[in-house]
């Protein structure tokens, strides 16, 4: 690290990966862009002129090259668990998008490595932990201020963004619904009730709709409400039940309006918009935590434990039963 100046590798620059890199080049104390590299390589060309890095064609080289002190991996979900064993063995710092792999064995396979490295370097991007409306509930529950959590409710509707299946939909999207609950009621996910419907009718394991019924270690329940096409824009939202009151996170800050005998009030288009500030904190609070070498933030159990939650989704989709959810002991480290 030069100067104390954090040299960031990027690999992928599409959507989140050029949100992140804008984040680190522009809006982050104690960080610098080194390097990029995309498949693309004339996209990983323009957002590293953008950021006044160099683009490298292979991610394995960005990983070892000298000049890349962390790793920010924002490459298709199937790479991440590959890509993050890498940065561990290689000793550097690294930021994985959710999910962390897109599967239990792929990111038990990150745990060991980890485990054999002997200290936490994988932050998951589950970035809600930085929002505002996220966070206020999480602090008037610790707390105490609604007394023991009785259940929670997590709604996540998307715009529409292309036909996915319930297995995406469950590991690329709800795993940060699965992420929010399980940090929000300090709890795991022991078992699961996953039911959907259909994208379209001839393909029955496409998905419009899915809705997860949860029920935690302490005895809590749970919902998550999923859309991949809510017709009016992107909204997320968690509301939970105490034995003294309820707290909900606020959906949207617009202005309400009231006019012509309607109220209306404007709905964040996606979630780039929605979690923009909470990007730009989750970049500063991970630099921040490899400048002083001291790990915070969602970690790979965090990860894998997520993902252990989602195998579980998965095959109540298949057998149309609850399933449990089981994943290994928790390791001291985390
Ligand atoms: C996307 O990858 C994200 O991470 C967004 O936060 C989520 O809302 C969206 O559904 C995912 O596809």
């Amino acid at each position: 690290m030069k100067d104390n100046v954090v040299g960031v590798g990027v690999i992928g620059t599409g959507m989140i990966g050029s949100l992140h890199a804008e984040n680190l080049a522009r809006r982050t104390i104690g960080a610098r862009v080194a390097a990029v590299t995309d498949i693309d390589r004339g996209r990983a060309e323009t957002v590293a002129d953008r950021c006044g890095a160099k683009a490298i064609t292979d991610a394995i080289a960005l990983i070892a090259d000298p000049a890349v002190d962390a790793v920010l991996i924002a490459s298709p979900d199937v790479t991440h668990a590959d890509l993050t064993v890498a940065c561990i063995e290689a000793g550097k710092p690294v930021l994985c998008e959710k999910p962390l792999a897109t599967t239990v064995a792929e990111a038990e396979r990150v745990l060991q490595a980890e485990l054999a490295a002997g200290r936490r370097l994988t932050q998951v991007g589950f970035m809600r932990v930085y929002d505002r409306t996220h966070r206020e509930v999480y602090d008037l529950l610790r707390a105490g201020e609604l007394g023991e959590a009785l259940s929670f409710r997590g709604r996540h509707f998307n715009p529409f963004s292309g036909l996915k299946t319930i297995e995406t939909a469950i590991v690329n999207s709800l795993i940060h619904d699965i992420h929010s609950a399980r940090w929000l009621m300090a709890a795991e996910i022991e078992q699961v009730y996953a039911q959907w419907a259909p994208a379209l009718a001839d393909q029955p394991r496409s998905a419009r709709f899915a809705s997860i019924g949860l029920r935690f270690a302490s005895g809590a329940i749970g919902t998550l409400e999923w859309s991949g096409d809510s017709g009016y824009g992107y909204e997320v939202m968690v509301e939970i039940v105490g034995e003294r009151g309820t707290a909900e996170s606020i959906s949207h800050s617009s202005p309400v309006l009231r006019r012509g005998a309607t109220i209306a009030q404007a709905v964040t288009p996606n979630w780039p918009e929605r979690f923009a500030q909470a990007y730009v904190d989750e970049a500063q609070i991970w630099i921040d935590s490899v400048r002083a070498a001291a790990p915070t933030g969602p970690s790979a159990w965090d990860g894998y434990m997520s993902l252990v939650a989602a195998d579980a989704c998965i095959r109540s989709t298949e057998t149309g039963l609850p399933e449990a959810a089981v994943g290994m002991e928790r390791p001291d480290m985390y």
